[in-house]
C-alpha cells in the first residue's frame, strides 16, 4: 500500500509517495497532487529509498558504548538533568534541536526545557540557517512571517536570487521557476552570487558581487529607486515608518564597493525599478554572515519602497533551508523566541505559562547556538541534549565543539545513526526514529503543513523523538503535562496554544486544528497557514501595525584577509548530497556527482600556489584546517575558495571543514558567518595518489589524504600521501589484508590485488599522478563473482579503459562522456540529449549541467 508522506530533505517541501516492498525497503515517487511539487521530484528525493538500510543505524540505548535498558538511559538522563539542576541551577542546562525534527518533536522538546526545566537554552541548528531571516523579518515586520507563496516566483516578471543556488539547493523550485520562464519568456532572472553556480545558467544577468557587500548593493538601489521616484508614497505613507533614517544610510552606500561593472549595475537597478513583480528570494549567501541581519532588511527595505509585498508576484522571500525550519520557528524552539510565534514579553511569558500550566517557566532567553557550545566549553553547561543534528561536523570552530562535548559531564544525543561525529563525542546515546517510520507534521518556505506519515516498521527499539522527551518529563515529575500518546495529541496542544488568546495579534494561528480527530490528522491535506499573502494592505505585527524601514550601515564580514591568511574561504553545498551524508552518502548514485571532497579556487590563485587540478591542499584558518582535492576553477572570484560542507571525520581524512571556519556571529541574530573565513592555502608534497575498492571496510594506515567513496557492494577509497610511494604500498597491503585476507598479486600498472578461491576480494592502484576515473575502471571487476581468465589478466593489467568521466545524471547513472557523446552524435537540445540517454529526464537536477555542456559544444563547433 502506497503512503503519502513529505521529503526529509530541504525546505521546498516535496510530497512523496512511498510503496513498501515487504523486505525493508520502499519505492518511490512524487506525489503527483502535493501543491509544492506537483509531480516533480528532484536527485536526493528520488535516491531516498537507498537510504532506508538499517546496518547503520542506532537501534538500542548505549551508556559509554555498552548497550543499555529504554529504563536505564531515560533514567540516567532524568537524574543527570535533576542533579545538574539541583547542583547548578537550570542554566547548567541545555538542549539543542534540529530544523529536522518533526513540529510535534520540536515541540515537546522546547515545552519541556521552557516550561519545566525553567531554562531558554534550547537553541537550534536553525541558528545556523534562518535566524537572520527571523530576525530581520521580526525588525521589519513585528512578526517572523514569510509573506509569500511559491507561486510568485512563477508569476514574477523579475526573479532576483540573493545568495541563493537554488538549482541546487531547492531543485523542484529551480524547476517550477524554469518551467514559467519558459512559458512567459519576459520574466526575467537575476543571480547575485559571488560564485557562478549552477542557477546562473538561468540567469539573465549575474552579479559576482565582492563577498558580504549586498547590505552596499540594496542600500544603493533604495536610493535610486527613491531618487528615480519609484515609490509606492500611499504605501509607505500609510504602513510605513523609519523611511528617511534607511534613507540616509543609503545614500552613503557607494555600488562600486561591490566590484562589480557598472553597466550591471545598472541594468539591475534599472530592471528591478521598471518592474512591478517582482520577488527577492534569498537564502544562506545572505543569511550566514555578521551581517545577515541588515542584509535581510536592506532587501526587504526595498519591497516596502516599492509596495511590493503580498501580492502576486511580488515579495522578499526567504527561502528555508530545511524541512522544518519553519515548524522550529512556529514552536519557538529558538532561544530567544518562546513558543506559537510569542516572545520573552511578560505578557507572553505569562500567556504560555497559564496554558502550559508550567511549574518554572523560562523568563529570559537562553544561549544562542555558538554561544551555547562556548559555555559548554567553559565548563557552565554540564549537561547538554542534541537531537536530529550533527554540530561537530556542522557549528564553526568545529574542533572546539569536539572538545567541549568530550569534557561536557552530560552529553546526550538523540540519532537515527550509530556513528557520528556528534554521536562519537556523547556518552548517552538514544536511537530514534527516522524519517520512513515517523509520524507528524513539517512547514515548508511558503508556510504550507503537510503530514510526513510512517510507511516502514519502527526497527529495533528506536522510539520517536517525542516520546523519548515525555518519558524524561516524566521521570522529572511532570507526567501530566507530557501524557501524549500519539503525534496527533501534540498537534492538537500545539495548535490550540497557537489560538489561544490570540484574536488576530499574532500572525501564526492554526488554532482551528484544535479539535482535529486521529482521523482528521491521518488524512489531513497539505495546508498553508494564514490562508494566502501578508501584508498587501499593511496589517504587520508592530504595536502601531506598521513596517519599519531598518537604516542598514554596511560592514565588512568580521575577520577580513591577512598576509598569513590572504584568501576567503566560502563554504555550502552541492547537489546531490545533505550535509553530514548520513543520508546521502548511502546512495551510490549519488556519490557519483561529487565524490571527493574538493576546494575550489580561482585558475590565478591556484597557478600561484603551484597547485594544479586534482593537487591534495591544505586549507588553514585561524580556527584550523582541513585537507581537501583542488580543483581549479573559474567559478569562483580571484580570493575566494569555495568548499562543500558536507564530508565529515567519518568519510574523509581531514575534509571536515568547518574545523577552520570562523564562529564569527551576527550580533542581532547570533548567525555564524559560514561564508566569509579568511584561509590560506597550498600544495602539500604528495608523493603518489591510489584507489582502494575491497570488499570488508579497511583499516587505514596514516595518511595524508583519504575519503571514503560510497559504491555498490564494496567500500572504496581515494587515498594520497606524502611517504615514498613503496613503504605506503607496503602498508596499504598490509590493511588491506587485514580484513580482506588472501593471496596477494602484484600487477602492472600500479595494480596490487587480494584474489581469493577466483573472486576479487579488494584491489588497490597507486600512480604518481591522480586518476580520477580509477573507480569506474575497477568497479566492474569487483561486481563479478569469479574473475575469468581473461578479466584477471585485463584486471591485472590495469583494468579496462572506460574513464565515464565522473556521473551526470544520478537517476539514471548517465556519465557525463554519455552525455558528451550524444551531443557529439548530434543531440543539439536537452530534449535531444534526454531521448538519447534519459539523462535529465527524471528529476531534472542535472539539466542546468548539461546545458553548459551544449553550450560547450556549441561554441566548439562556432570556433
Ligand atoms: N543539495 C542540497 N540541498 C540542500 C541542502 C544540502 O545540504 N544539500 N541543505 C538545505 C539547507 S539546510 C539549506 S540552509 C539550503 C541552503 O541553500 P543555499 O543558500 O542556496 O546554499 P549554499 O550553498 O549554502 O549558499 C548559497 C550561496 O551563497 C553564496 N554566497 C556566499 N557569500 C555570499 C555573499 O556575501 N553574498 C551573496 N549574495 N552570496 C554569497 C555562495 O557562493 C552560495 O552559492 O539548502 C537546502 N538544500
Ligand atoms: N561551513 C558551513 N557549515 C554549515 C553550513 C554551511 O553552509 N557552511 N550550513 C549550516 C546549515 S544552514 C545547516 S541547516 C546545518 C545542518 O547541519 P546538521 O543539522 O548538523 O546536519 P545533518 O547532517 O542534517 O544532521 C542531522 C542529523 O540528524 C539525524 N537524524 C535524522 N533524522 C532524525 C530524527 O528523526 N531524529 C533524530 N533524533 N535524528 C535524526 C541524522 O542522522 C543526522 O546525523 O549546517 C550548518 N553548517
Ligand atoms: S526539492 Fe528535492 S530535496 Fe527538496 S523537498 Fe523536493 S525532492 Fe526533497
Ligand atoms: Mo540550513
Amino acid at each position: 500500500m502506497s503512503v503519502r508522506t513529505t521529503c526529509p530533505y530541504c525546505g521546498v517541501g516535496c510530497g512523496i509517495v512511498a510503496t513498501p516492498d515487504g523486505k525493508g525497503g520502499a519505492a518511490i515517487a512524487a506525489d503527483p497532487d502535493h501543491p509544492a511539487n506537483q509531480g516533480r521530484i528532484c536527485s536526493k528525493g528520488a535516491a531516498l529509498g537507498e537510504t532506508l538500510s538499517l546496518e547503520d543505524r542506532l537501534l538500542h540505548p548505549e551508556i559509554d558504548g555498552q548497550r543499555v535498558s529504554w529504563e536505564a538511559a531515560l533514567d540516567t538522563v532524568a537524574g543527570g538533568l535533576r542533579d545538574t539542576i539541583a547542583r547548578h541551577g537550570p542554566d547548567a542546562v541545555a538542549f539543542y534541536v534540529s530544523g529536522q525534527l518533526l513540529t510535534e518533536d520540536y515541540y515537546a522538546a522546547n515545552k519541556l526545557i521552557k516550561g519545566f526545566l525553567g531554562t531558554a537554552n534550547i537553541d537550534t541548528n536553525s541558528r545556523l540557517c534562518m535566524a537572520s531571516s527571523v530576525a530581520g523579518h521580526k525588525r521589519a515586520f513585528g512578526s517572523d512571517t514569510v509573506p509569500g507563496l511559491y507561486e510568485d516566483f512563477e508569476q514574477a516578471d523579475l526573479v532576483v536570487l540573493v545568495g541563493s543556488n537554488l538549482a541546487w539547493c531547492h531543485p523542484v523550485l529551480f524547476q517550477r521557476l524554469e518551467a514559467a520562464r519558459r512559458a512567459r519568456p519576459r520574466m526575467k532572472v537575476v543571480v547575485i552570487d559571488p560564485r557562478r553556480t549552477e542557477t546562473c545558467d538561468i540567469a539573465d544577468l549575474h552579479l559576482a558581487l565582492k563577498p558580504g557587500s549586498d547590505v552596499v548593493l540594496f542600500n544603493a538601489l533604495l536610493a535610486v529607486l527613491h531618487r528615480q521616484g519609484t515609490v509606492a508614497a500611499e504605501f509607505v505613507e500609510r504602513h510605513t515608518t523609519g523611511l528617511e533614517a534607511a534613507l540616509a544610510a543609503a545614500k552613503a552606500s557607494d555600488p562600486a564597493e561591490c566590484e562589480l561593472r557598472p553597466a550591471d549595475v545598472a541594468t539591475f537597478f534599472d530592471w528591478f525599478a521598471r518592474t512591478e513583480r517582482t520577488v527577492t528570494l534569498y537564502s544562506q549567501g545572505v543569511n550566514q554572515s555578521s551581517a545577515g541581519t541588515d542584509k535581510v532588511n536592506a532587501l526587504i527595505n526595498c519591497h516596502l519602497l516599492t509596495g511590493r509585498i503580498g501580492r502576486p508576484g511580488m515579495g522578499p522571500f526567504s527561502i528555508t533551508g530545511q524541512p522544518n525550519a519553519m515548524g522550529g520557528r512556529e514552536v519557538g524552539a529558538l532561544a530567544n523566541t518562546l513558543a506559537a510565534h510569542m516572545d520573552f514579553s511578560l505578557p507572553d511569558i505569562d500567556r504560555v505559562g497559564r496554558f502550559w500550566r508550567a511549574p518554572r517557566m523560562a523568563t529570559k532567553p537562553g544561549l544562542k547556538a555558538v554561544e551555547l557550545f562556548e559555555a559548554v566549553g567553559r565548563g557552565e553547561i554540564k549537561a547538554v541534549w542534541i537531537m536530529a543534528t550533527n554540530p561537530v561536523a556542522s557549528l564553526p570552530n568545529a574542533d572546539a565543539v569536539r572538545e567541549a562535548l568530550r569534557n561536557c559531564e552530560h552529553t546526550i544525543v538523540s540519532e537515527a545513526i550509530r556513528a557520528t561525529d556528534t554521536v562519537d563525542a556523547c556518552r548517552i546515546r538514544l536511537p530514534a526514529l527516522a524519517w520512513a517510520e515517523k509520524d507528524g507534521t513539517v512547514t515548508n518556505s511558503e508556510r504550507r503543513i503537510s503530514r510526513q506519515r510512517s510507511f516502514l516498521p519502527a526497527p529495533g527499539e528506536a522510539q520517536p523523538d517525542w516520546w523519548i522527551l515525555a518519558q524524561v518529563a516524566r521521570r522529572l515529575g511532570f507526567g501530566d503535562a507530557f501524557a501524549w500518546n500519539s503525534a496527533a495529541d501534540l498537534f492538537r496542544e500545539h495548535a490550540a496554544l497557537s489560538g489561544f488568546e490570540n484574536d488576530g495579534s499574532r500572525d501564526f494561528d492554526i488554532g482551528a486544528h484544535a479539535a482535529i480527530d486521529d482521523e482528521g490528522y491521518r488524512t489531513l491535506a497539505p495546508f498553508t497557514w494564514g490562508g494566502g499573502r501578508f501584508f498587501a494592505e499593511g496589517g504587520f505585527f508592530h504595536a502601531d501595525r506598521r513596517a519599519r524601514f531598518v537604516a542598514t550601515v554596511p560592514r565588512l564580514p568580521a575577520h577580513a584577509p591577512s598576509v598569513e591568511h590572504p584568501l576567503r574561504l566560502n563554504t555550502g553545498r552541492v547537489r546531490d548530497q545533505w550535509h553530514t551524508m548520513t543520508r546521502t552518502g548511502k546512495s551510490v548514485r549519488l556519490a557519483g556527482h561529487r565524490p571527493e571532497p574538493t576546494v575550489e579556487l580561482n585558475p590565478r590563485d591556484a597557478a600561484a600556489r603551484g597547485i594544479a587540478p586534482g593537487a591534495v591542499v591544505r586549507i588553514d584558518s585561524r580556527w584550523g584546517h582541513a585537507v581537501l582535492r583542488a580543483h581549479p576553477s573559474d567559478a569562483v572570484r580571484a580570493g575566494e575558495a569555495f568548499v562543500p560542507m558536507h564530508w565529515t571525520a567519518k568519510l574523509s581524512r581531514a575534509g571536515r571543514i568547518n574545523a577552520a571556519v570562523n564562529p564569527a556571529v551576527d550580533p542581532i541574530s547570533g548567525q555564524p558567518e559560514l561564508k566569509h573565513t579568511p584561509i590560506e592555502i597550498r600544495a602539500l608534497a604528495v608523493q603518489w595518489h591510489g584507489t582502494i575498492l575491497a570488499r570488508r571496510p579497511v583499516m587505514l594506515p596514516r595518511l595524508t589524504y583519504w575519503t571514503h567513496v560510497t559504491a555498490a557492494g564494496h567500500h572504496a577509497y581515494v587515498v594520497a600521501g606524502e611517504q615514498p610511494l613503496a613503504s605506503a604500498r607496503r602498508a596499504l597491503a598490509a590493511a588491506l589484508r587485514t580484513t580482506n585476507p588472501g593471496p596477494w598479486l602484484e600487477g602492472e600498472a600500479g595494480i596490487g590485488a587480494v584474489i581469493a578461491d577466483g573472486r576479487l576480494e579488494a584491489v588497490m592502484v597507486t600512480a604518481e599522478s591522480y586518476d580520477d576515473s580509477a573507480r569506474d575502471r575497477l568497479a566492474p571487476f569487483m561486481a563479478v563473482g569469479r574473475l575469468g581468465v581473461d578479466q584477471r589478466t585485463a584486471l591485472l593489467r590495469g583494468g579496462e579503459a572506460g574513464d565515464r568521466g565522473g556521473e551526470m545524471c544520478a537517476c539514471y547513472g548517465v556519465s557525463c562522456n554519455a552525455v558528451d557523446a550524444a551531443i557529439a552524435r548530434g543531440a543539439s537540445s536537452l530534449d535531444a540529449v534526454g531521448a538519447a540517454t534519459r539523462a535529465g529526464t527524471n528529476c531534472g537536477s542535472c539539466r542546468p549541467e548539461i546545458r553548459v555542456l551544449l553550450r560547450a559544444a556549441r561554441l566548439k563547433r562556432a570556433a
